[in-house]
């Protein structure tokens, strides 16, 4: 008995000790390598890279109203101050949609239900937007998994990176967009091209959507083009809304660094994306700006002019004016899914400067009753944290979506629409 007894204890020693260890090894909270904050301050002096450089800010309140009154309730959020924040992101950041009419239809050009040998049908989507004789077409690619007998869940990457990496023959592969993947697990995978709603350069906006739907001339709070990709990307989910393999009420909304910017605000301007993903959207997107880490406002607004409002512009190395911060836009998803990643080499992106906008963003959720929680300090490398409705990571590696970023989106996605 005895015997007995001593060897399970030894047993337990000898299977619990190398836990133990694990749990010391990965619990360490991520820090920039001084090698890569050192490289590139000595690259950019002009930019910031290491935290002692980040200046003292304050954070705009989410949770207090316009005249200064707290927000103690989830009527209060939903009724009034969840479209005040919306607004000032319209006024400050994006820009407003202009109301002008347009009608779309949607024509199914091609039809394969054995894609991927059979394991997924392959269905190809022209949107067309019709105004005033004048139209563009969005080209939505889609595959939905086989031998399913009920509508799916489907995630749309919003893509910035053209037509090499989305191939829909599959003849060619890429983790950014991993379709094989994807179908494996069970859910259904679409892409549209941000440049069919807009080209991403700067034209004085006479090109693309705002072209066909721009009326007179354009106010300082007139919607920029990430704004037009975001509307794209609803143009998309009108589409999955008539179709009746898909899930309407699951679908995620994916996109990587503009395309990350994209979808963030994509989801606040449309609620029906009950999933947003944010993959390393950095300044405009999930990053403070207040912190000035890496990429800043003043920065952004002088290389991707058409990305913004005009408004946007007054912000330009004045980040404690700006009315909101990134914590507000995070904000604007809840109560529903967010998942935010960034990449350990990315710091141009500034990868804390995110995990601090999502745990700004959190008192909301919680204030919707969403149960959703992250701990204060960030996540160990490669250490997926899922509290709730919010997720986070960060991957080892540079500035990228891959597969590994891929995986943690769809066990987000398992632990959200279980
Ligand atoms: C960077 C830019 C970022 C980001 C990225 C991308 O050069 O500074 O804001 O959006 O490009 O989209 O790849």
């Amino acid at each position: 008995m005895r015997k007995k007894y001593f060897l399970t204890v030894v047993l337990a020693i000898i299977i619990l000790q190398p836990a133990s260890y694990i749990d010391a090894q990965t619990a360490e909270s991520w820090q920039a390598s001084p090698a890569t904050v050192e490289k590139l301050s000595k690259n950019q002096p002009q930019f910031i890279y290491s935290e002692e450089k980040v200046p003292s800010y304050i954070l705009p309140e989410v949770l207090l109203n316009s005249s200064g009154g707290k927000i103690t309730s989830s009527k209060e959020w939903t009724d009034s101050r969840r479209n005040e924040v919306l607004e000032l992101f319209r006024e400050n950041v994006y820009g407003r949609v202009p109301e002008t009419p347009y009608t779309k239809t949607f024509t199914v050009v091609s039809e394969d239900n054995k894609a991927l040998d059979g394991a997924a049908t392959l269905r190809q989507v022209d949107i067309k937007i019709n105004s005033e004789g004048r139209s563009l077409v969005i080209h939505l690619t889609l595959f939905l998994p086989n031998n399913k007998n009920k509508p799916v869940p489907v995630f749309l990457l919003i893509d910035n990176r053209g037509p090499s990496n989305i191939d829909p023959t599959r003849q060619v592969k890429s983790e950014f967009w991993p379709v094989e993947e994807v179908i494996a697990r069970g859910y259904g995978i679409a892409v549209f091209c941000n440049a069919d709603v807009d080209p991403d350069n700067y034209d004085e906006f006479k090109n693309g959507i705002h072209g066909l739907l721009d009326r007179g001339t354009r106010t300082p709070s007139a919607w920029g083009t990430i704004s037009a990709w975001a509307w794209g990307a609803s143009r998309c989910m009108d589409y999955f809304e008539m179709d009746k393999n898909i899930d309407r009420k699951k679908i995620a909304v994916v996109g990587h660094s503009r395309g990350g910017k994209t979808a963030l605000w994509a989801g606040a301007e449309d609620q029906r994306f009950s999933l947003v993903i944010s993959n390393e959207s950095g300044c405009g997107g999930a990053a403070l700006a207040r912190r000035r880490f890496g990429e800043t406002v003043a920065r952004i607004n002088t290389s991707f002019p058409h990305w913004f409002c005009s408004n946007y512009k007054k912000w330009s190395d004045n980040e404690d004016a700006m009315p909101v911060d990134m914590h507000m836009l995070l904000a604007l998803t809840a109560p529903r899914a967010l998942y935010v990643d960034c990449a350990s080499e990315d710091l141009w992106g500034d990868p804390r400067g995110s995990y601090l906008a999502l745990l700004n963003a959190v008192p909301v959720y919680q204030l919707l009753k969403t149960n959703s929680t992250i701990p204060e300090t960030m996540p160990p490398l490669n250490k997926q944290v899922i509290g709730g409705k919010v997720g986070f990571h960060i991957r080892d590696g540079v500035h990228n979506m891959l597969l590994k970023d891929w995986t943690w989106f769809m066990d987000f996605a398992d632990s959200v629409w279980k």
